[in-house]
């Protein structure tokens, strides 16, 4: 067909590849060179939004790519199935749901094959299927018999009315339940945890290794590891209880004068005095009430009680007051802390709030600070200490030799403490009281306590028979059959676990699996494992930047140390692409959610109004979402376009981490310029037979070599854009600079047009790149351009084009004519121009003749091959 048809040829070739096995991972030898590009697997909330479409066809490029580079690429997709929502729709609807989630499955997977995403189909993985969670149980066991995974009390959510647990997202802003309606209470439950703080510093020591992350995410996961460090140091209370603390700051020790306990510390009741204890009482109550964000909020006015008692400061025996104060929590190091407060700004509102002594132990550098009563905030600056014994005179810092290390070693000396490195980073709660996960694999046995379900009775089968209510307690407990079960241990009546897993348990392994995804016998073959992994390109959403890295980076860790892979990062490359945005409309007078006004409901966008009271709107570009009704779906730009426009129109609109906005001109835009390459190479194919087949001249030209020497300067300058465009194409596909590449390919196209040889090898050779170089980004487009060119193979499996230099070389160079800095003119010299004979061509040049009128230049200045200044 002569006319650029894509809903026809896009759905013949994906079936057509789909025939070749095209997309099929390849089995790696000793030569193979190996690529594994992965793209986040996607929720199955039921339809593809654009912001997968981003994802997806940026990891499809580089795939395809790296094909035609002739890498082994593995380039698989899979489904993230378990979690709440499935949940939610069984409880409002009535659908079951693990039919909710495989209809879902269904429709998405058929939205991704339509987007000619060039995935290995054969290694699809689907976590709520029980051949995979089968050893995502299977994990946990091993975590479980290496002391990695256990159990403890913690708060959960509680509906009083539904009397069940509920997720946090099932909690709005005001703390309500989201059927019910009711104040969620914390309730403690006896929970399962994975022990993540025991790698906690090879969390954060080996994100050195990660060099090709941005350095955004490490950061993010640098600052959620936390690392302190600092030293225990341990108080004595007069009574003799000994009051050990966490401090980042032990040179400060000789300042410290007050101490802190979080209200819930241990020892709160036994240091209150009689006198104090009402007060104490009702400061605890209040403390309970308010959430660890709220207490650690720093503009908060600082409350607390004394509870009557002293504590002797170990370095110089000062008898200082013990305060309770909700700002120090019990969760962080020992729930105790002295206080500082000329150098801790926390403990200096403290102070000044209850006139508590304040004592300068560092004196800063410069400027009239000689005692306490000078500081108008906490000094935590450099200087050096002051009051402070045998460390007068020493400079503040962390670094060798400075205040903190010299304390340390000090304290260590006296045997008044010790260095202590804290993370912020908490053990891992996995456990869920919701049906909808993959089942913890253990038995409570009323004889033998926690029992490991047997290796070779898994799976844990999830019931599928199950009616959801919401209401009255975890679903799973619900289901007295499931739950009785004989003790593997001793044969006693036991009960089974009914807690589910976190879905990110199920996130945290799943690319490890796409290297043996149909392996019945193990989680994996080792030395697939080990030859396909680490990922080399992982394509996702900033929003994973810590949870789901830093809990995948955990359990490559592990798997290395239980023998079952040999890396230790999971991800050599990640690119976090930018969010698509749109043009949202919003009227300022509303609140809330109704402020959106749904992009459907705006009928004229050059004057946008309120469809309810015609005010006018405001506009902005924010990211599309439901709530703001600004999305664009993808199926009407499939529908309207085809999936090569929109793949185009996606990569050229912004760079990949770059935020992307919407703009309905530029998709007609990219359209536009498909359909341009369609004609220019349907005019060359069928120039001289007549024909659509390839006849004639067209085949002649593409079958003649081009004889670089013997070629007119028409000839030349056109292989010279050939071969600057395979060269800066291959740059940008290799710096992930689409966009740009995009742009190669439009200058391409236009040399193309613009060069009057279409009888040419030189055109013929330039047709067939230009159809080589769109492959990865228009895979449809370029597959049927391919064959009109009588291609025999596909297109996907031709080798990436590689460009000649001695191509690349000018033959001229233009010279530009400036007389006292003011440009002229200008000239076309030899490439290998020398000054000498620049300056004589410019003073010969046209502009030079007219401007200079006979008068010699003063001064001429030359700038090889770019630029002759005359003065006069
Ligand atoms: C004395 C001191 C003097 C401190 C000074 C700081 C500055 P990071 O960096 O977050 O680890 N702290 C210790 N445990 C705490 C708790 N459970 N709740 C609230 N605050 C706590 O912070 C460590 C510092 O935070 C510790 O060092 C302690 O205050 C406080 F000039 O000790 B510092």
């Amino acid at each position: 067909d002569a006319r650029y048809n894509p809903p026809a040829i896009e759905s013949k070739w994906q079936a057509h590849w789909r025939e070749l096995g095209l997309d099929r991972t390849p089995e790696l030898t000793a030569e193979s060179r190996k690529f594994y590009a992965l793209s986040m697997f996607p929720y199955p909330s039921g339809s593809l939004h654009m912001g997968h479409v981003r994802n997806y066809t940026i990891t499809d490029v580089i795939a395809r790519h790296k094909r035609m580079q002739g890498y082994a690429v593995l380039h698989p997709m899979g489904w993230d199935a378990f979690g709440l929502p499935a949940e939610n729709a069984a409880i409002d609807r009535g659908i079951p749901p693990a039919k909710w989630t495989y209809q879902n499955i269904a429709q998405m997977r058929d939205q991704l094959q339509r987007l000619g995403l060039s995935y290995d189909w054969e290694r699809e993985i689907t976590t709520c299927a029980p051949d995979y969670y089968k050893w995502t149980q299977w994990l946990f066991l091993q975590f479980f018999k290496a002391g990695l995974a256990y159990q403890k009390e913690a708060p959960v959510n509680w509906d009083p009315v539904d009397q069940t647990v509920l997720a946090n997202e099932q909690v709005d802003a005001e703390g309500r339940s989201w059927r019910s309606g009711a104040l969620v209470e914390k309730r403690l439950l006896k929970q399962w945890f994975l022990k993540i703080t025991a790698y906690a510093d090879q969390l954060l020591a080996d994100l050195e290794k990660l060099s090709g992350w941005p350095e955004r995410v490490l950061t993010m996961q640098e600052n959620w590891i936390g690392q302190s460090v600092g030293a225990r140091v341990v108080f004595k209370t007069e009574t003799g209880e000994e009051l050990p603390v966490f401090t980042t700051r032990p040179d400060t020790l000789w300042g410290a004068t007050f101490m802190v306990l979080a209200p819930e510390h241990p020892l709160v009741e036994k240091l209150t005095t009689p006198e104090q204890e009402v007060a104490v009482k009702a400061y605890r109550a209040e403390a309970a009430a308010r959430s660890e964000i709220e207490r650690s909020a720093e503009d908060r006015e600082k409350t607390g009680v004394w509870t009557g008692s002293y504590a002797i400061n170990p370095v110089n025996q000062e008898r200082i007051p013990i305060w309770i104060a909700d700002y120090v929590l019990m969760g962080y190091g020992t729930g105790a802390i002295m206080a500082v407060p000329a150098h801790d700004q926390r403990d200096f509102e403290f102070a000044r709030q209850f006139g508590l002594p304040i004592k300068l132990v560092v004196q800063p550098p410069q400027g009239g600070v000689t005692s306490a009563e000078d500081l108008q905030a906490a000094w935590t600056g450099e200087g050096v200490l002051i009051n402070s014994g045998p460390l007068n005179g020493i400079p503040v810092g962390k670094g060798p030799g400075q205040s903190v290390e010299r304390a340390i070693a000090w304290l260590e000396e006296q045997g008044l403490g010790e260095r202590q490195v804290n993370y912020r980073l908490r053990d891992w709660l996995i456990s869920r009281q919701r049906y909808w996960g993959c089942p913890i694999p253990i038995i409570h046995c009323p004889h033998c306590g926690i029992v490991p379900v047997p290796e070779e009775d898994l799976p844990v089968l999830l019931p599928e028979d199950v009616e959801l209510t919401g209401r009255g307690g975890s679903p799973l407990a619900q289901l007295e059959d499931w739950v009785k079960v004989k003790c593997p241990a001793c044969g006693a009546d036991a009960r089974r676990e009914t807690d589910t897993m976190d879905t990110f348990i199920c996130s945290s392994w799943y690319f490890l699996r796409f290297s043996d995804p149909r392996n019945d016998r193990e989680i994996f073959r080792k030395d697939l494992v080990n030859a396909w992994l680490p990922v080399d390109q992982y394509v996702g959403g900033i929003e994973h930047a810590i949870l789901h890295l830093l809990y995948s980076r955990f359990f490559t860790k592990v798997l290395r140390d239980l023998g079952l892979l040999n890396f230790d990062e999971p991800f050599s490359r990640l690119l976090t692409q930018g969010m698509v945005q749109a043009r949202t409309y919003y009227n300022p007078n509303k609140s809330g959610k109704d402020r959106w006004i749904p992009t459907a409901l705006v009928k004229d966008p050059n004057d946008p109004r309120d469809p309810e009271t015609g005010e006018p709107l405001q506009v902005i570009y924010a990211t599309m979402s439901k709530s703001k009704g600004n999305g664009v779906d993808p199926e009407e730009v499939l529908a309207n376009y085809g999936a090569d426009t929109a793949r185009m129109f996606i990569l050229f609109k912004a760079p990949p981490e770059k935020d992307l906005e919407w703009d309905d001109a530029d998709v007609e835009g990219q359209f536009r310029f498909l359909n341009r390459v369609w004609r220019q190479v349907y005019e060359f194919v069928v120039r001289g037979s007549g024909t659509e087949s390839l006849q004639g001249k067209a085949a002649e030209l593409l079958q003649a070599k081009v004889e670089a020497g013997s070629l007119t300067k028409a000839e030349r300058d056109l292989r010279r854009a050939v071969h600057t465009a395979i060269k800066e194409v291959s740059e940008d596909l290799e710096e992930y600079q689409f966009n740009t590449a995009i742009a190669g390919l439009m200058k391409l196209s236009n040399a193309l047009a613009e060069a009057e040889i279409p009888d040419s090898p030189v055109y013929a050779e330039g047709i067939r790149t230009l159809v080589l170089l769109l492959a990865p980004f228009a895979p449809h487009m370029a597959e049927e351009l391919w064959q009109a060119l009588g291609g025999t193979d596909s297109v996907h499996r031709q080798a990436w084009p590689t460009y000649d230099p001695a191509a690349l070389v000018a033959d001229t160079v233009t010279i530009v004519v400036q007389v006292n800095g003011k440009l002229r003119g200008s000239f076309e010299a030899p490439a290998d121009v020398t000054p000498q004979e620049q300056e004589r061509l410019a003073l010969q040049s046209e502009a030079a003749q007219r401007y200079l009128q006979g008068m010699t230049p003063k001064r001429v200045i030359v700038v090889p091959k770019k630029l002759v200044n005359l003065v006069v």
